[in-house]
């Protein structure tokens, strides 16, 4: 009964009756208390003023960049206790501890209501409720940034975000606003290419790496640092969209990624992130090519493994988007003894702006008060009061030091678990200037186009195309294919054609750019560690051995093939896959031989880019799916986007009908099945075509046929 007194209390959706926020009951809510029928209302409505007042307050500003996220409640789990060398921090030791978790994944530069599937870069920001107080790890979905310094955040993002004239285009970089800040800003060069490529639509949130970017440092029990790059890991590998898909899903179901993760836990799919670090001792510091305290470089993972250390397990949506994930409040910040901060000056303009922030946002300094920011760790300090401070701190003291309170809390010792800042030694002129070893902006740029495979490349000279080509100055556009003739000069050419630009014919000297000191360095560090290729960069050697979680369409009308259907929709199920009928209208689908289905979606209600992959059972059904334009068009488009495309029996004809483009046939008009077309025409030997499917999802996408332009999409 107790507990269901405190339900009432929080408003947990289960009371009886309607009240006003004091707890009073209302008789009536639909009309306002007026003089008569028709008079003006009256002041004493107590009811309509407090309603409409606290919905006037409902919003809070919603966070300048980041602002379109979903978040995720799960727990996090190391494998063993290797990592006690390097850090004192229990939950990356102690094997016996499962620490709660919760992650906000998120877009950059839309508005809190734009549409998920923009190109950007995501947001990977992990609060670890650790019992030695909360972690925040503010990641994103790749490993470098933009610039070097934080004293230029705010030039990047205003560069980025809509035009302040008009306040235009939404959630997109493409516009000359941006560029033009990008072609006088050559050290964003390398992050640039991540964004252009395919990383930056990723498949969902599940499907994505994540790295915590700046190099921090880990702290053991003997205070030795070591220091390290945190890597998330996928276990379903990393998968992206394709640029005609991004576009339409963000018409068709702008929360696609929202609603992909939300769907994911709620059907019991945890999304699993395996945690890796890169570790390099202090004295390795300088053995690289590049500073590590360079934001806007990596570690190449053929240089420094990374090592997997644990597992991040979410499992649990939220149950109010407001109070959990908008009023999530992370920042770099919250960090716990055995990990500790660099130097590096993005890291350290980030310890300002995310106090700042919340402070904007919440309007009050008791922000971590809020239930999903509260560290399950006891907090005990004399911090005290402010708007709508929550606790009710007991006693008489709140002050340190005392006696009265027998001097408690006081501060903890290393050994009893205090924090204590790594003992770093800096020595230098203050200046506003950087090391020698931040200026070399493009080797790694080049590492990175020259390690993705030819169709990553040719995605992103696409990307290069629709972004510049949406960039009425045609100075910045030259600007632009100049800095690139810096990474990589054939691409610089190819960028150059397709916007107008005529062909540089050499590398291009651009501004920012101390070509001497760079000369000069690659002399100094010639026998530096250093790679030229990364297999790991591109997302063409991710997993693909499995269908766990891949939606497949499948068509049915009147007529289908009953046992073809429920073998094909078991096996897809056995392998973790999720099948989705679809069909003209809702309602249920009969088979030939009288058996039932139902409707799950009509062509009206979905469409063929939000899923992974097609098949077309057998049966008369087909002679209705090829009268059916949204049927061909359903199959053309998922064709267009390289995804698995099965049939059995009839199904296979309506794949050779005339209306049906780009897929191989032999010489006597067979399908050969190639390109992840997979066909068989009978019943039997089900078996065969099941694993031959399974395998073609698994593939993901079936790059081969995006030579066939002429494909309607
Ligand atoms: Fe952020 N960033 N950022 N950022 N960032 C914010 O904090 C900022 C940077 C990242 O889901 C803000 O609460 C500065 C790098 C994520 O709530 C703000 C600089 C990385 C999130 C802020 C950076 C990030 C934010 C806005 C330059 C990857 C969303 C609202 C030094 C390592 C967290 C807020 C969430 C959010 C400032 C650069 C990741 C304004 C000054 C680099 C994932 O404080």
């Amino acid at each position: 009964m107790e507990s269901n007194a405190e339900e009432k209390k929080t408003g947990n959706g289960n009371e009886e009756f309607l009240t006003t926020n004091q707890g009073v009951r209302v008789d009536h809510t639909d009309d306002s208390l007026k003089a008569g029928t028709s008079g003006p209302v009256a002041m004493e409505d107590f009811h309509f003023r407090e309603k409409l007042m606290h919905f006037d307050h409902e919003r809070i500003p919603e966070r300048v960049v980041h602002a379109r996220g979903s978040g995720a409640y799960g727990h996090f789990r190391v494998f063993d206790n290797s990592m006690v060398r390097y850090t004192k921090a229990k939950f990356l030791t102690d094997p016996s501890l499962s620490t709660d978790v919760f992650v906000r994944f998120s877009t950059v530069v839309g508005f809190r209501g734009s549409a998920d599937t923009v190109r950007d870069v995501r947001g990977f920001a992990t609060k670890f409720y650790t019992v030695d107080g909360n972690f925040d790890l503010v990641g994103n979905n790749m490993p470098v940034f933009f610039i070097q310094d934080a004293i230029k955040f705010p030039d990047l993002v205003h560069a980025i975000k809509p035009e302040p004239a008009h306040e235009m285009p939404q959630a997109s970089a493409a516009h000359d606003n941006f560029w033009d800040f990008i072609s006088m800003m050559p050290e964003s060069m390398h992050m640039i290419m991540w964004v252009l490529s395919d990383r930056a639509l990723p498949r969902s949130y599940a499907m994505m790496e994540g790295f915590g970017v700046h190099t921090f440092r880990l702290i053991n029990d003997e205070g030795k640092a070591t220091f390290v790059k945190f890597h998330w890991k996928p276990i379903l590998g990393m998968h992206s969209l394709v640029w005609d898909e991004v576009q339409k899903i963000a018409g068709f179901d702008p929360d696609f990624n929202r609603r992909d993760l939300w769907e994911r836990i709620e059907e019991g799919n945890p999304v699993e992130f395996d945690l890796g670090v890169q570790l390099v001792d202090e004295d390795q510091e300088h053995a690289f090519t590049f500073d590590l305290l360079d934001a806007t470089k990596i570690i190449p993972e053929e240089l420094v493994p990374v090592k997997i250390i644990g597992r991040m397990t979410l499992d649990r949506n939220p149950e109010n988007f407001f109070a959990e994930t908008e009023q999530a409040a992370f920042h770099p910040g919250h960090i716990v003894p055995g990990i500790d901060f660099t130097n590096d000056p993005l890291l350290q303009g980030r310890l300002f702006s995310y106090l700042d922030t919340q402070i904007n946002r919440f309007g009050s300094a008791n922000f971590s008060e809020v239930p999903v920011n509260r560290p399950r760790a006891v907090v005990a300090n004399n911090q005290r009061d402010g708007f709508m401070r929550q606790t009710v701190n007991k006693g008489n003291i709140n002050y340190f030091p005392n006696t009265l309170g027998g001097g408690n809390p006081h501060p903890a010792s290393f050994s009893d678990g205090g924090f204590i800042h790594h003992r770093d030694r800096v020595e230098g002129v203050v200046s506003r200037s950087r090391t020698p070893g931040f200026k070399d902006f493009f080797t790694q740029a080049a590492l990175f186009y020259n390690s993705l495979a030819p169709v990553e490349k040719k995605h992103l000279l696409a990307a290069f195309h629709f972004e510049l080509g949406k960039v009425n100055s045609m100075e910045v556009r030259q600007n632009m294919v100049a800095m690139i003739t810096n990474v990589d000069l054939d691409l610089a050419k190819q960028v150059a054609k397709g916007i107008g630009i005529g062909e540089p014919d050499g590398m291009i000297k651009v501004k920012g750019v101390d070509y001497e000191a760079i000369e000069q360095l690659s002399v100094e560090w010639k026998d530096r560690k250093k790679v030229t290729q990364s297999p790991a960069l591109s997302m063409e050697n991710t997993i693909k051995d499995n269908i766990r979680t891949r939606k497949v369409a499948i068509l049915v009308e009147d007529g289908y093939n009953q046992t073809e259907l429920l073998e094909m929709i078991d096996f897809l199920k056995q392998e973790g896959a999720k099948p989705v009928i679809i069909s003209k209208i809702h309602g249920m689908r009969k088979s030939s031989d009288n058996n039932e289905i139902k409707t799950d979606k009509t062509y009206i209600t979905t469409a063929s880019v939000v899923y992974d992959a097609l098949y077309i059972p057998g049966g008369s059904h087909i002679e209705k799916l090829i009268q059916h334009g949204n049927a061909i068009h359903f199959i053309n488009e998922t064709f267009r986007h390289c995804k698995a495309i099965g049939a059995t029996s009839e199904g296979v004809n309506l794949l050779r009908s005339s209306q049906i483009k780009g897929i191989n046939l032999d010489e006597s008009g067979n399908i050969t099945n190639s390109e992840g077309v997979v066909t068989i025409s009978e019943t039997s030997g089900l078996e065969k075509f099941k694993e031959e499917f399974k395998t073609a999802i698994a593939m993901h996408r079936h790059w081969v046929r995006e030579e066939k332009e002429n494909v309607p999409a």
